[in-house]
């Protein structure tokens, strides 16, 4: 009984901390095939780490490939265990990361849909005009951004691009304002690869939709 009491504590310690700010996990199954799944939620000080690396704290392929870091700005990174309220808090002073992703090698995938969701300190914003930025395509949507509570200062960001191909690894790049750093509780990235565009997929059922009114 002693025993299950502990465990019932555990988990209820543990529990926020793992669901954590997944507001909009993706449509789709988060481990089928040609989807990747990447979750930092900073837990522990990696600041040490060769080149700058960040590892994440849960992922989907759990191994291979090169990438799956996020690369902070050489030795202008730190780590919080707590800060303003929240736990585990990566900072950065000055620019940029950058996160190489390994990705689905399939050719007969032909189109990728990746979505961010993050959550910053006001001390170290979010750029304002294009916060996250996919390598040689350009900026993600940003569809959602508020304020988590009232006047916590933390805010959460959900960012989507969809590509008309299935590139095998992406670099995606997160903007500070003009400036500023970085102060970031967590960010989870999905990706997604399907085999034929989306928008034919809708044009087809819109097609049968059509036909049943008839
Ligand atoms: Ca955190």
């Amino acid at each position: 009984m002693k025993q299950a009491i502990c465990a019932f504590f555990v988990v209820a310690l543990i529990a926020p901390i793992a669901m954590a700010d997944d507001l909009n996990p993706p449509s789709w199954d988060r481990f089928e095939e040609c989807t990747t799944y990447w979750n930092w939620q900073f837990t522990e000080d990696q600041s040490e780490n060769a080149y700058g690396y960040w590892y994440p704290d849960e992922r989907y392929p759990p191994e291979g490939g090169l990438g799956g870091y996020i690369l902070a700005n050489s030795t202008q990174d730190g780590w919080f265990e707590e800060y303003a309220g929240r736990y585990g808090i990566f900072t950065q002073t000055f620019g940029s990361i950058e996160i190489p992703l390994p990705n689905c090698d399939n050719p007969e995938m032909d189109e990728k849909t990746i979505r961010v969701q993050a959550t910053w300190h006001t001390s170290g914003p979010f750029d304002d005009e294009c916060p996250v930025y996919l390598g040689g395509e350009g900026c993600f949507e940003e569809l959602e951004r508020y304020e988590l509570g009232t006047m916590t200062g933390w805010y959460y960001g959900l960012y989507e691009i969809t590509i008309d191909y299935c590139p095998d690894m992406e670099w995606i790049y997160i903007y500070p304002e003009t400036d500023m750093g970085l102060v970031l509780d967590q960010i989870i990235i999905d990706t997604h690869c399907i085999p034929e565009p989306a928008s034919l997929s809708l044009l087809a059922l819109g097609g049968l939709a059509l036909l049943r009114r008839r």
